[in-house]
């Protein structure tokens, strides 16, 4: 099977790739929705949200922090590395990905459409003004802004939150124009994002997933590996770069 996506990224001009918190498992992160996704037996769902964060923003705070500390000790993995190699094999490369732990621009590579933001960055939750500061935010007294007295907040999508425009856009447009078009890492259950690999395969796309469980693309993809990102995308490169030096 790798042999044959191989052939096909050979022969493929315009390459889109989407990830999902199972491109960072390897480095550490937990995911989402896997046994690790829990903190303080609340899920996701319940603080990722305005409501949560309206009524009980220290816990919130004290959850992002926790995240923070997290993400700040973790490395990128082989598969976030191939990725950055897998660019150089298209003309037209995006990296779409649903995680805020900036693990893909730390690996090195370029256009990443971050369609969630970044847990690093905050901002005022009245005006939007960016707040720079990476520090932990004390949950015990949070920030508030200095244009307009607001209430910092992680500058992240929450359930319930639009996306940013101009990237999910683009995110769609891309899908769009797709020769190839691979999930990774994720359970495509969270929308929009969810909606992209139908999008590249409904317009001509081969769609390839990766993810060690099946999830509800898995019987649309054209090529599905069964395997951790972190062994199958190194494994993917090897094959690709041996068939163009042959
Ligand atoms: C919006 C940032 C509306 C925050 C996140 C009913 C039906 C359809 C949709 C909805 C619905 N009810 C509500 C909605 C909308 C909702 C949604 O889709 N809900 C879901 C739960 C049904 N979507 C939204 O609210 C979005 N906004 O719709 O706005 C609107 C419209 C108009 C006007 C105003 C508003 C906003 C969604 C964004 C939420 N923010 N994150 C933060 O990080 O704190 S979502 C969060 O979960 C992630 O960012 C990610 O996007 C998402 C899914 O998580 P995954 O990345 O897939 O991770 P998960 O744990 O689920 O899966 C990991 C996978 O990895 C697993 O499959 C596992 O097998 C695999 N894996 C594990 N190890 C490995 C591996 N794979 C490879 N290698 C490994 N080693
Ligand atoms: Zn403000």
């Amino acid at each position: 099977m790798l042999e044959k996506v191989a052939e096909i990224i050979k022969d493929a001009r315009r390459g889109v790739v989407l990830t999902g918190a199972g491109i960072s498992a390897e480095s550490g992160v937990p995911t989402f929705r896997g046994q690790d996704g829990l903190w303080k037996q609340y899920r996701p769902e319940e603080l990722a949200t305005m409501e949560a964060f309206r009524t009980e923003p220290q816990l919130v705070w004290e959850w992002y922090n926790w995240r923070r500390g997290l993400i700040r000790q973790v490395e990128p993995n082989p598969g976030h590395h191939a990725l950055v190699d897998l660019a150089a094999h298209f003309d037209d490369f995006a990296l779409v990905t649903q995680n805020v732990d900036g693990l893909h621009r730390q690996a090195g590579s370029k256009l990443v459409l971050e369609l969630h933001g970044n847990i690093m960055r905050s901002k005022c939750v009245e005006c939007q003004r960016l707040y720079e500061s990476e520090e932990d935010i004390d949950p015990g007294n949070i920030p508030a802004c200095p244009e307009c007295g607001g209430k910092i907040r992680p500058d992240v999508v929450w359930f319930g939150e639009m996306l940013p425009a101009d990237v999910i856009r683009e995110a769609f447009e891309k899908s769009e124009q797709a020769d190839v078009f691979f999930s990774i890492g994720t359970s495509a259950i969270v929308h929009p994002a969810a909606s992209l690999p139908m999008t590249a395969k409904r317009a001509g796309a081969i769609l390839v997933e990766i993810n060690p469980e099946r999830t509800p693309l898995s019987e649309l993809a054209d090529f599905c590996f069964c395997e951790k990102s972190g062994f199958l995308l190194p494994s993917l490169l090897a094959v690709l770069e041996s068939s163009t030096r042959a």
